[in-house]
């Protein structure tokens, strides 16, 4: 594996979203009570022939500026928020929306709504044989919580952060920007780093959207995010 990434993709969000979950099992096919988080760490994998530099970012307050830092350079933010806090979808518009400035022009933006194994079961799955409600397992109920954020209050939101990022790019960049925006439906998950369902639909969801652009792009961006090249491929870079 490369130690120079070819596409730097950035987790942002509230503090216990559950981001550093969620890398853990998509990085490490597990899933354990986490430790919080300080400033920002990543991890590096490879994907279908791409290197890819994963950064997990504190939400916390207190490391709320570095945010912008670690945007720097990014091809892709995944904006993660709780399914059961209304809070933790509020706080993506609210706060760390702006931190995304600093991303590349083209970055493509995604949502995943994580912790989707608290919300409960469809009615369907939980019938019985004679189609009366089944009873779910004690346990299992203890730890229901109701949904707080739908699939359309997501797609709504969607659309606001390519509003938003029309307005970043100014009147000229927009369309160039918008472009290389992927449609709602490609770009709003629901997962469970817990039961690890949607994981991986969501983050190779994102690189399948990437890895296009790296024919449009000048090799590989240094782990800072900070890249010495920004044109395109030609035959005076010499960063590839
Ligand atoms: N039930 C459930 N809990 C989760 C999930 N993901 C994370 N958690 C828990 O939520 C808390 C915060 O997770 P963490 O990954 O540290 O969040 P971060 O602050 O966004 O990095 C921890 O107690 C995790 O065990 C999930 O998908 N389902
Ligand atoms: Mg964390």
């Amino acid at each position: 594996m490369s130690n120079r990434p070819d596409f730097k993709v950035v987790l942002l969000g509230d503090v216990s979203v559950g981001k550093t979950s969620l890398l853990r099992r998509y990085a490490e096919r597990r899933f354990e009570d986490t430790v919080s988080t300080v400033g920002g760490t990543f991890v590096m994998r490879e994907w279908a022939g791409h290197t890819v530099a994963l950064w997990d970012t504190a939400g916390k307050e207190r490391f709320h500026g570095l945010g912008s830092m670690f945007c720097r350079g990014a091809r892709a933010v995944l904006l993660v928020y709780d399914v059961t806090s209304r809070a933790s979808f509020a706080a993506l518009e609210e706060r760390f929306l702006g931190l995304t400035d600093s991303a590349d022009a083209g970055c493509i933006f995604a949502l995943v709504g994580n912790k989707a194994d608290l919300l409960p079961p469809p009615p369907s799955l939980t019938l019985q044989s004679d189609g009366s409600p089944g009873a779910l397992a004690p346990e299992e109920e203890e730890h229901r919580r109701l949904r707080e954020v739908s699939a359309e209050d997501a797609r709504g939101f969607y659309g606001r952060v390519l509003r938003y990022r029309d307005t970043v790019a100014g009147s000229a960049g927009a369309a160039g920007a918008r472009r290389s925006l992927p449609a709602v439906e490609r770009a709003c998950f629901e997962a469970s780093a817990k039961s690890g369902r949607g994981v991986d639909e969501a983050f190779e969801g994102v690189f399948e959207m990437l890895a296009p652009q790296r024919r449009d792009w000048c090799g590989t961006v240094p782990l800072d995010g900070v890249e010495k090249c920004r044109g395109r491929r030609d035959a005076r870079c010499a960063c590839s």
